[in-house]
């Protein structure tokens, strides 16, 4: 299989040797932060399995399904509408963007003080070491914040990209607009493949996708519960592979590590006992292998039970509202749920600290961490808001600012303790 992959890889004009080294520094890694831990559901084997396997079997199956004429399309941004592509028999991946190790190359190109996301994914494309975004036959972008937009039109000189116009506002006139580009896509997406996106298959599409998004719904709901039978970092995991791996078997192993957990919880057996601080991270999203926060946090002894971010609750908490099969209707509903998506690039965003608030109830917790990417600025300004409200509302809260390196983990490690400290039941 390992002989396989690398004639895949070759295949795929990948950067053997660097891409060599990314591998081995992903494993050690995993084995700190993942399986280090104790008492966990045995239904992580499956994400175990996946990310020993990051860029064999999937980029396989994905190989595969271009050789019999389908499409790949990459995406970063879960504003994505990715019921389209599942409708046009194309598989959408969501690019992983949360390394390191990609950043370096980025900046020979990039201005440094931008996001780490946003140089990481450039990064994987100008280094040749991601397969998936190799694999794809478009890159659909957003425009989103602005760092992201323009990093858009330097990665189309290397790959092509189609970018979607995210609307700034949530009034009436921004709407439509956004329903315009939903329809464009469309169209966009039907040109690529060559297939008719008829209300049938978006019909199935739609209750594809749905149904993942009930299943993280039903694994987050098991994480209000105390003592928390999962850890944070396990639920973020099974989260991330979402975006990538295919939307049936995904329901299938989210629904098995739900049943899991049931048990878990009728037997009263958690990850930490129920004292333990509980957590809730908002803010910019956490792309597989961005697990440093979380591992700070659950190492010095508290859980993260929710993620507002979009590797989190953004990504799934609204369905597409299921409507009768009339396609003008179906892409209505779906125009309609991506614009519920409490991106801070929106201005104002006021759902957003509305959405922490609610969540901090739900999930009974003890402090709120505010999670921004170095140079994040939309991120970081909205913060600024988020602080009074949840001052407001007697909720502590720690802002932190960071980046994919590890040169602050002990700074972040001593500023999280002293917090947990301050919240301690
Ligand atoms: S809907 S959060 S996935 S844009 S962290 S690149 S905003 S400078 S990632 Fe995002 Fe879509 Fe919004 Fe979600 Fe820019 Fe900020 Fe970097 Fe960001």
């Amino acid at each position: 299989m390992a002989n396989e992959n690398v004639q895949m890889w070759t295949e795929l004009n990948i950067d053997l040797k660097s891409h060599d080294m990314l591998l081995s520094a992903l494993g050690p890694i995993f084995q700190e932060v993942y399986l280090s831990q104790k008492n966990r559901p045995a239904g992580m084997g499956f994400y175990d399995f996946v990310v020993g396997d990051i860029h064999g079997i999937r980029v396989r199956e994905l190989r595969e399904h271009a050789k019999n004429g389908g499409k790949v399309v990459a995406t970063y941004c879960v504003f994505v509408p990715e019921e389209l592509v599942w409708a046009a028999d194309a598989i959408p991946v969501g690019l992983c963007a949360g390394t390191q190790f990609s950043v370096p190359m980025a900046e020979e190109v990039l201005p440094r003080n931008t996001c780490a996301l946003i140089k990481s994914s450039f990064g994987f494309r100008l280094g040749r070491v991601c397969p998936y975004v190799q694999a794809s036959h478009l890159i659909v972008g957003e425009t989103t914040c602005d760092g992201k937009k323009k990093m858009f039109e330097l990665l189309n000189e290397y790959q092509p990209v189609y970018v979607m116009e995210v609307p700034n506002k949530k009034t009436e006139r921004s709407r439509q607009l956004w329903h315009g580009e939903v329809l464009a896509f469309k169209d966009v997406i039907e040109k690529l493949t060559h297939n008719k996106i008829t209300s049938e298959k978006l019909g199935q599409a739609i209750d594809l996708v749905n149904a993942r998004r009930l299943a993280l719904q039903r694994l987050y709901n098991l994480r209000k519960v105390s003592p928390v039978p999962i850890s944070g970092k396990d639920a973020l995991l099974a989260t991330q592979v979402s975006f990538y791996d295919d939307a049936k078997r995904d329901t299938q192993m989210l629904t098995a590590l739900c049943d899991e957990l049931d048990k878990r919880v009728a037997a009263g057996q958690g990850v930490a006992p129920a004292n333990a601080p509980r957590i809730l991270i908002s803010g910019s999203p956490m792309a597989i292998p961005n697990w440093k926060l979380h591992h700070i946090i659950e190492s010095a002894g508290a859980v993260v039970v929710c993620e507002e971010s979009c590797t989190g609750t953004r990504f799934f908490s609204d369905l597409v509202k299921p409507t009768k099969n009339n396609l003008d209707d179906q892409l209505k509903a779906i125009s309609d749920r991506y614009m519920n998506i409490h991106c801070a690039c929106f201005t104002p965003n006021d759902e957003r600290p509305d959405d922490v608030v609610r969540l901090a109830k739900e999930y009974k917790v003890d402090g709120v961490i505010h999670y921004n990417l170095q140079f994040c600025h939309t991120y970081a300004n909205e913060a600024i808001k988020m602080e009074k409200r949840l001052q407001k509302e007697g909720i502590p809260l720690l802002r932190i600012e960071t980046d994919y390196s590890d040169e602050d983990k002990g700074q972040l490690r001593t500023r999280i303790e002293a917090f947990l400290e301050m919240i301690k039941k």
